[in-house]
C-alpha cells in the first residue's frame, strides 16, 4: 500500500480555494472540535503556541479520527507549522505522520531548497529513513511508504520579511515549494508597521507578493482571521485561507457571552 494520498495537495494542484483553522490552543479536544467544523484543514501551530511533538502527534490523531461536516464527511487535512524550518525538527512532524506543512521565515531560494530536501527520502532529499516504526507509515502497513511518500509531501513557506519579499520570484521558482504563504504580522512588523497589518503600505507588499505568487502558478497562502480580510483574499483568489483559530474563535464567543450578560 502507497502513502496516504495529499487531499490538500491534490486540491491545490487542482487550483481549489481552501479554508482553514490554526490550532493554537495546544489541545486535542480542541482539535477534534474544529476538525468536525467544516474546514478544509486545521494547522497545527508549533511557532506560537504552546505545542510539542506529543501535543502535535494528539492533535493529528484527533484530526484524521473526526469526519467533517462537509457532504463526503472526509477528515480534515492536517497541516504542521514548525518552529523553525530546521530538518530534524520536520523530520520528527513527518514520523508521526504529517505530510503538509507551513514553514516560517523563509527568506531565500537556498532555504526553500533545503526544507524540499528535509521532506524527501534521498535520492531527492535527507529525510532520515526510520518509516517502519512510525505512524507515518501505519506502521509499516503501507508497505511501499518510502517509495511514495514523497510524492505526497505539500510543502508551503512563509515569507514574512523584507529579505523574504526580495527573494520572492526565487523562492517561487524552487522545485517541491507547493505554495507560498504570507504571514502579516510579522511582515507589516518588519515593514515598519509593527501590529498594523492594514497600513496602506502593508497591504500594498501584500497585494503584491499574492500577484506574484499567482503569476507562478503556485498557491498562495495567508492568516485572515478577521472576516473581512478573509473575504477579500478569497475573492482575490488565494487558495489557502487561514479564517479562523480556535483561541480567536473562543475568546470573541466568550467575551461576548460575558458581556452580554453582564449588563
Ligand atoms: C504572521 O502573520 O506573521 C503569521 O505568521 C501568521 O500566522
Ligand atoms: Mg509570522
Amino acid at each position: 500500500m502507497p502513502a496516504p494520498v495529499n487531499r490538500l495537495k491534490q486540491a491545490l494542484a487542482d487550483g481549489k480555494q481552501t479554508i482553514g483553522c490554526w490550532l493554537v490552543l495546544g489541545d486535542s479536544y480542541a482539535a477534534e472540535i474544529a476538525a468536525s467544523a467544516g474546514f478544509d484543514w486545521c494547522v497545527i501551530d508549533n511557532e506560537h503556541a504552546p505545542n510539542d511533538l506529543r501535543s502535535t502527534l494528539a492533535q493529528l490523531q484527533a484530526l484524521s479520527q473526526t469526519p467533517n461536516q462537509t457532504p463526503n464527511q472526509t477528515s480534515v487535512s492536517a497541516v504542521v507549522r514548525p518552529p523553525i524550518g530546521e530538518t530534524h525538527i520536520l523530520k520528527q512532524f513527518l514520523d508521526i505522520g504529517c505530510q503538509s506543512f507551513v514553514v516560517p521565515m523563509v527568506e531565500n531560494a537556498a532555504q526553500a531548497a533545503e526544507l524540499v530536501r528535509a521532506t524527501r527520502y534521498p535520492p531527492d532529499g535527507v529525510r532520515g529513513v526510520g518509516a517502519s516504526t512510525a505512524r507515518a507509515s501505519n506502521f509499516n502497513a503501507h508497505a511501499d511508504y518510502l517509495h511514495t511518500a514523497n510524492d505526497q509531501i505539500c510543502l508551503f513557506v512563509q515569507v514574512e520579511s523584507r529579505v523574504g519579499l526580495a527573494a520572492l520570484p526565487d523562492i517561487l521558482a524552487v522545485d517541491g515549494v507547493d505554495g507560498v504563504f504570507i504571514g502579516p504580522s510579522d511582515l507589516s512588523a518588519a515593514l515598519g508597521h509593527l501590529g498594523n497589518p492594514h497600513a496602506p503600505a502593508v497591504v500594498t507588499a501584500i497585494d503584491g507578493a499574492l500577484d506574484a505568487i499567482a503569476a507562478s502558478g503556485k498557491a498562495s497562502g495567508i492568516f485572515a482571521v478577521d472576516p473581512v480580510d478573509a473575504e477579500r483574499y478569497l475573492a482575490r483568489g488565494v487558495s489557502f485561507v487561514a479564517v479562523a483559530s480556535d483561541i480567536n474563535s473562543m475568546t470573541t464567543a466568550l467575551r461576548q457571552t460575558a458581556s452580554r450578560f453582564r449588563q
